[in-house]
């Protein structure tokens, strides 16, 4: 069968997610760059709610990153990143769950666009929209510090899981925010843990291939569509 098509646009963290996810089974595949058919008809064709990642492998076409991963997991066995006893999947699942609940929309959905994104656009912050996050991002480290400040190498222990892949794009692209920069250094903890998986071989190999951080043009879109409101 042919390799797996990834489509997605570079800094977007869902797709890195299901990148890092590939690097790390080494498995090759190849990286559809959506940016200039973001919401045109060839776009949704692939993902009716009009957002990425995608994955193509052969004949089979599936989105919603965590189906993609789950898929992953079992189409490349090799170098798992689930573990093996039913409590440890209900936590790594846990984790996945909350990434898409309480880290991501917060720090990326609100801080990061507003910070980030949007005045590379010259789009002004919304300050209403960051005040908002701030206290929920904060939740969200307080209960990773917890976690972790027993010396866990990762989210689980000792073992690397879909659990630490699923984090790590969030808080990549959070550190960006003049907050991240302010909040990270009070959880030691957490910061171990990002220091660490910054380190492995995959995140490297990911990072390297990615182009320079560059304005997400489509975005502009994101203003007017589906920007948060306080
Ligand atoms: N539930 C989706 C969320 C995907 C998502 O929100 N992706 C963002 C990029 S990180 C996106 O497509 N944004 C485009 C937009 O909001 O128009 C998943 O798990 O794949």
């Amino acid at each position: 069968m042919s390799d797996p098509v990834v489509y997605g646009f570079p800094r977007s963290t869902f797709v890195n997610i299901v990148r890092l996810v590939l690097t790390h089974k080494e498995v090759p595949y190849s990286f559809h760059d959506l940016e200039p058919e973001m919401g045109k008809p060839s776009h949704l064709a692939l993902h009716p709610f009009n957002r990425v990642p995608i994955l193509r492998h052969g004949d089979f076409t599936v989105y919603e990153t965590s189906a993609i991963v789950a898929y992953l997991e079992e189409a490349f066995p090799k170098l798992a990143l689930q573990p093996k006893s039913a409590r440890d999947r209900a936590r790594m699942n846990q984790w996945i769950s909350a990434v898409n609940s309480y880290y991501y929309p917060y720090m990326i959905y609100h801080v990061s666009h507003e910070r980030n994104v949007f005045p590379e656009l010259g789009i002004p912050t919304d300050e209403k929209v960051v005040g908002h996050a701030l206290p929920k991002i904060e939740t969200g480290l307080q209960v990773l510090e917890r976690e972790l400040v027993h010396g866990k190498t990762y989210l689980l222990g000792s073992e690397l899981t879909l659990a630490d892949y699923y984090l790590l794009p969030c808080t990549y692209s959070f550190s960006f925010a003049p907050e991240a920069k302010a909040m990270y250094p009070k959880y030691p903890a957490f910061s171990r843990w990002r220091e660490s998986m910054e380190g492995l071989p995959t995140v490297k190999k990911l990072r390297a291939a990615l182009p320079p951080r560059a304005p997400i043009e489509h975005a502009r879109e994101w203003a007017v569509s589906h920007r948060p409101k306080y």
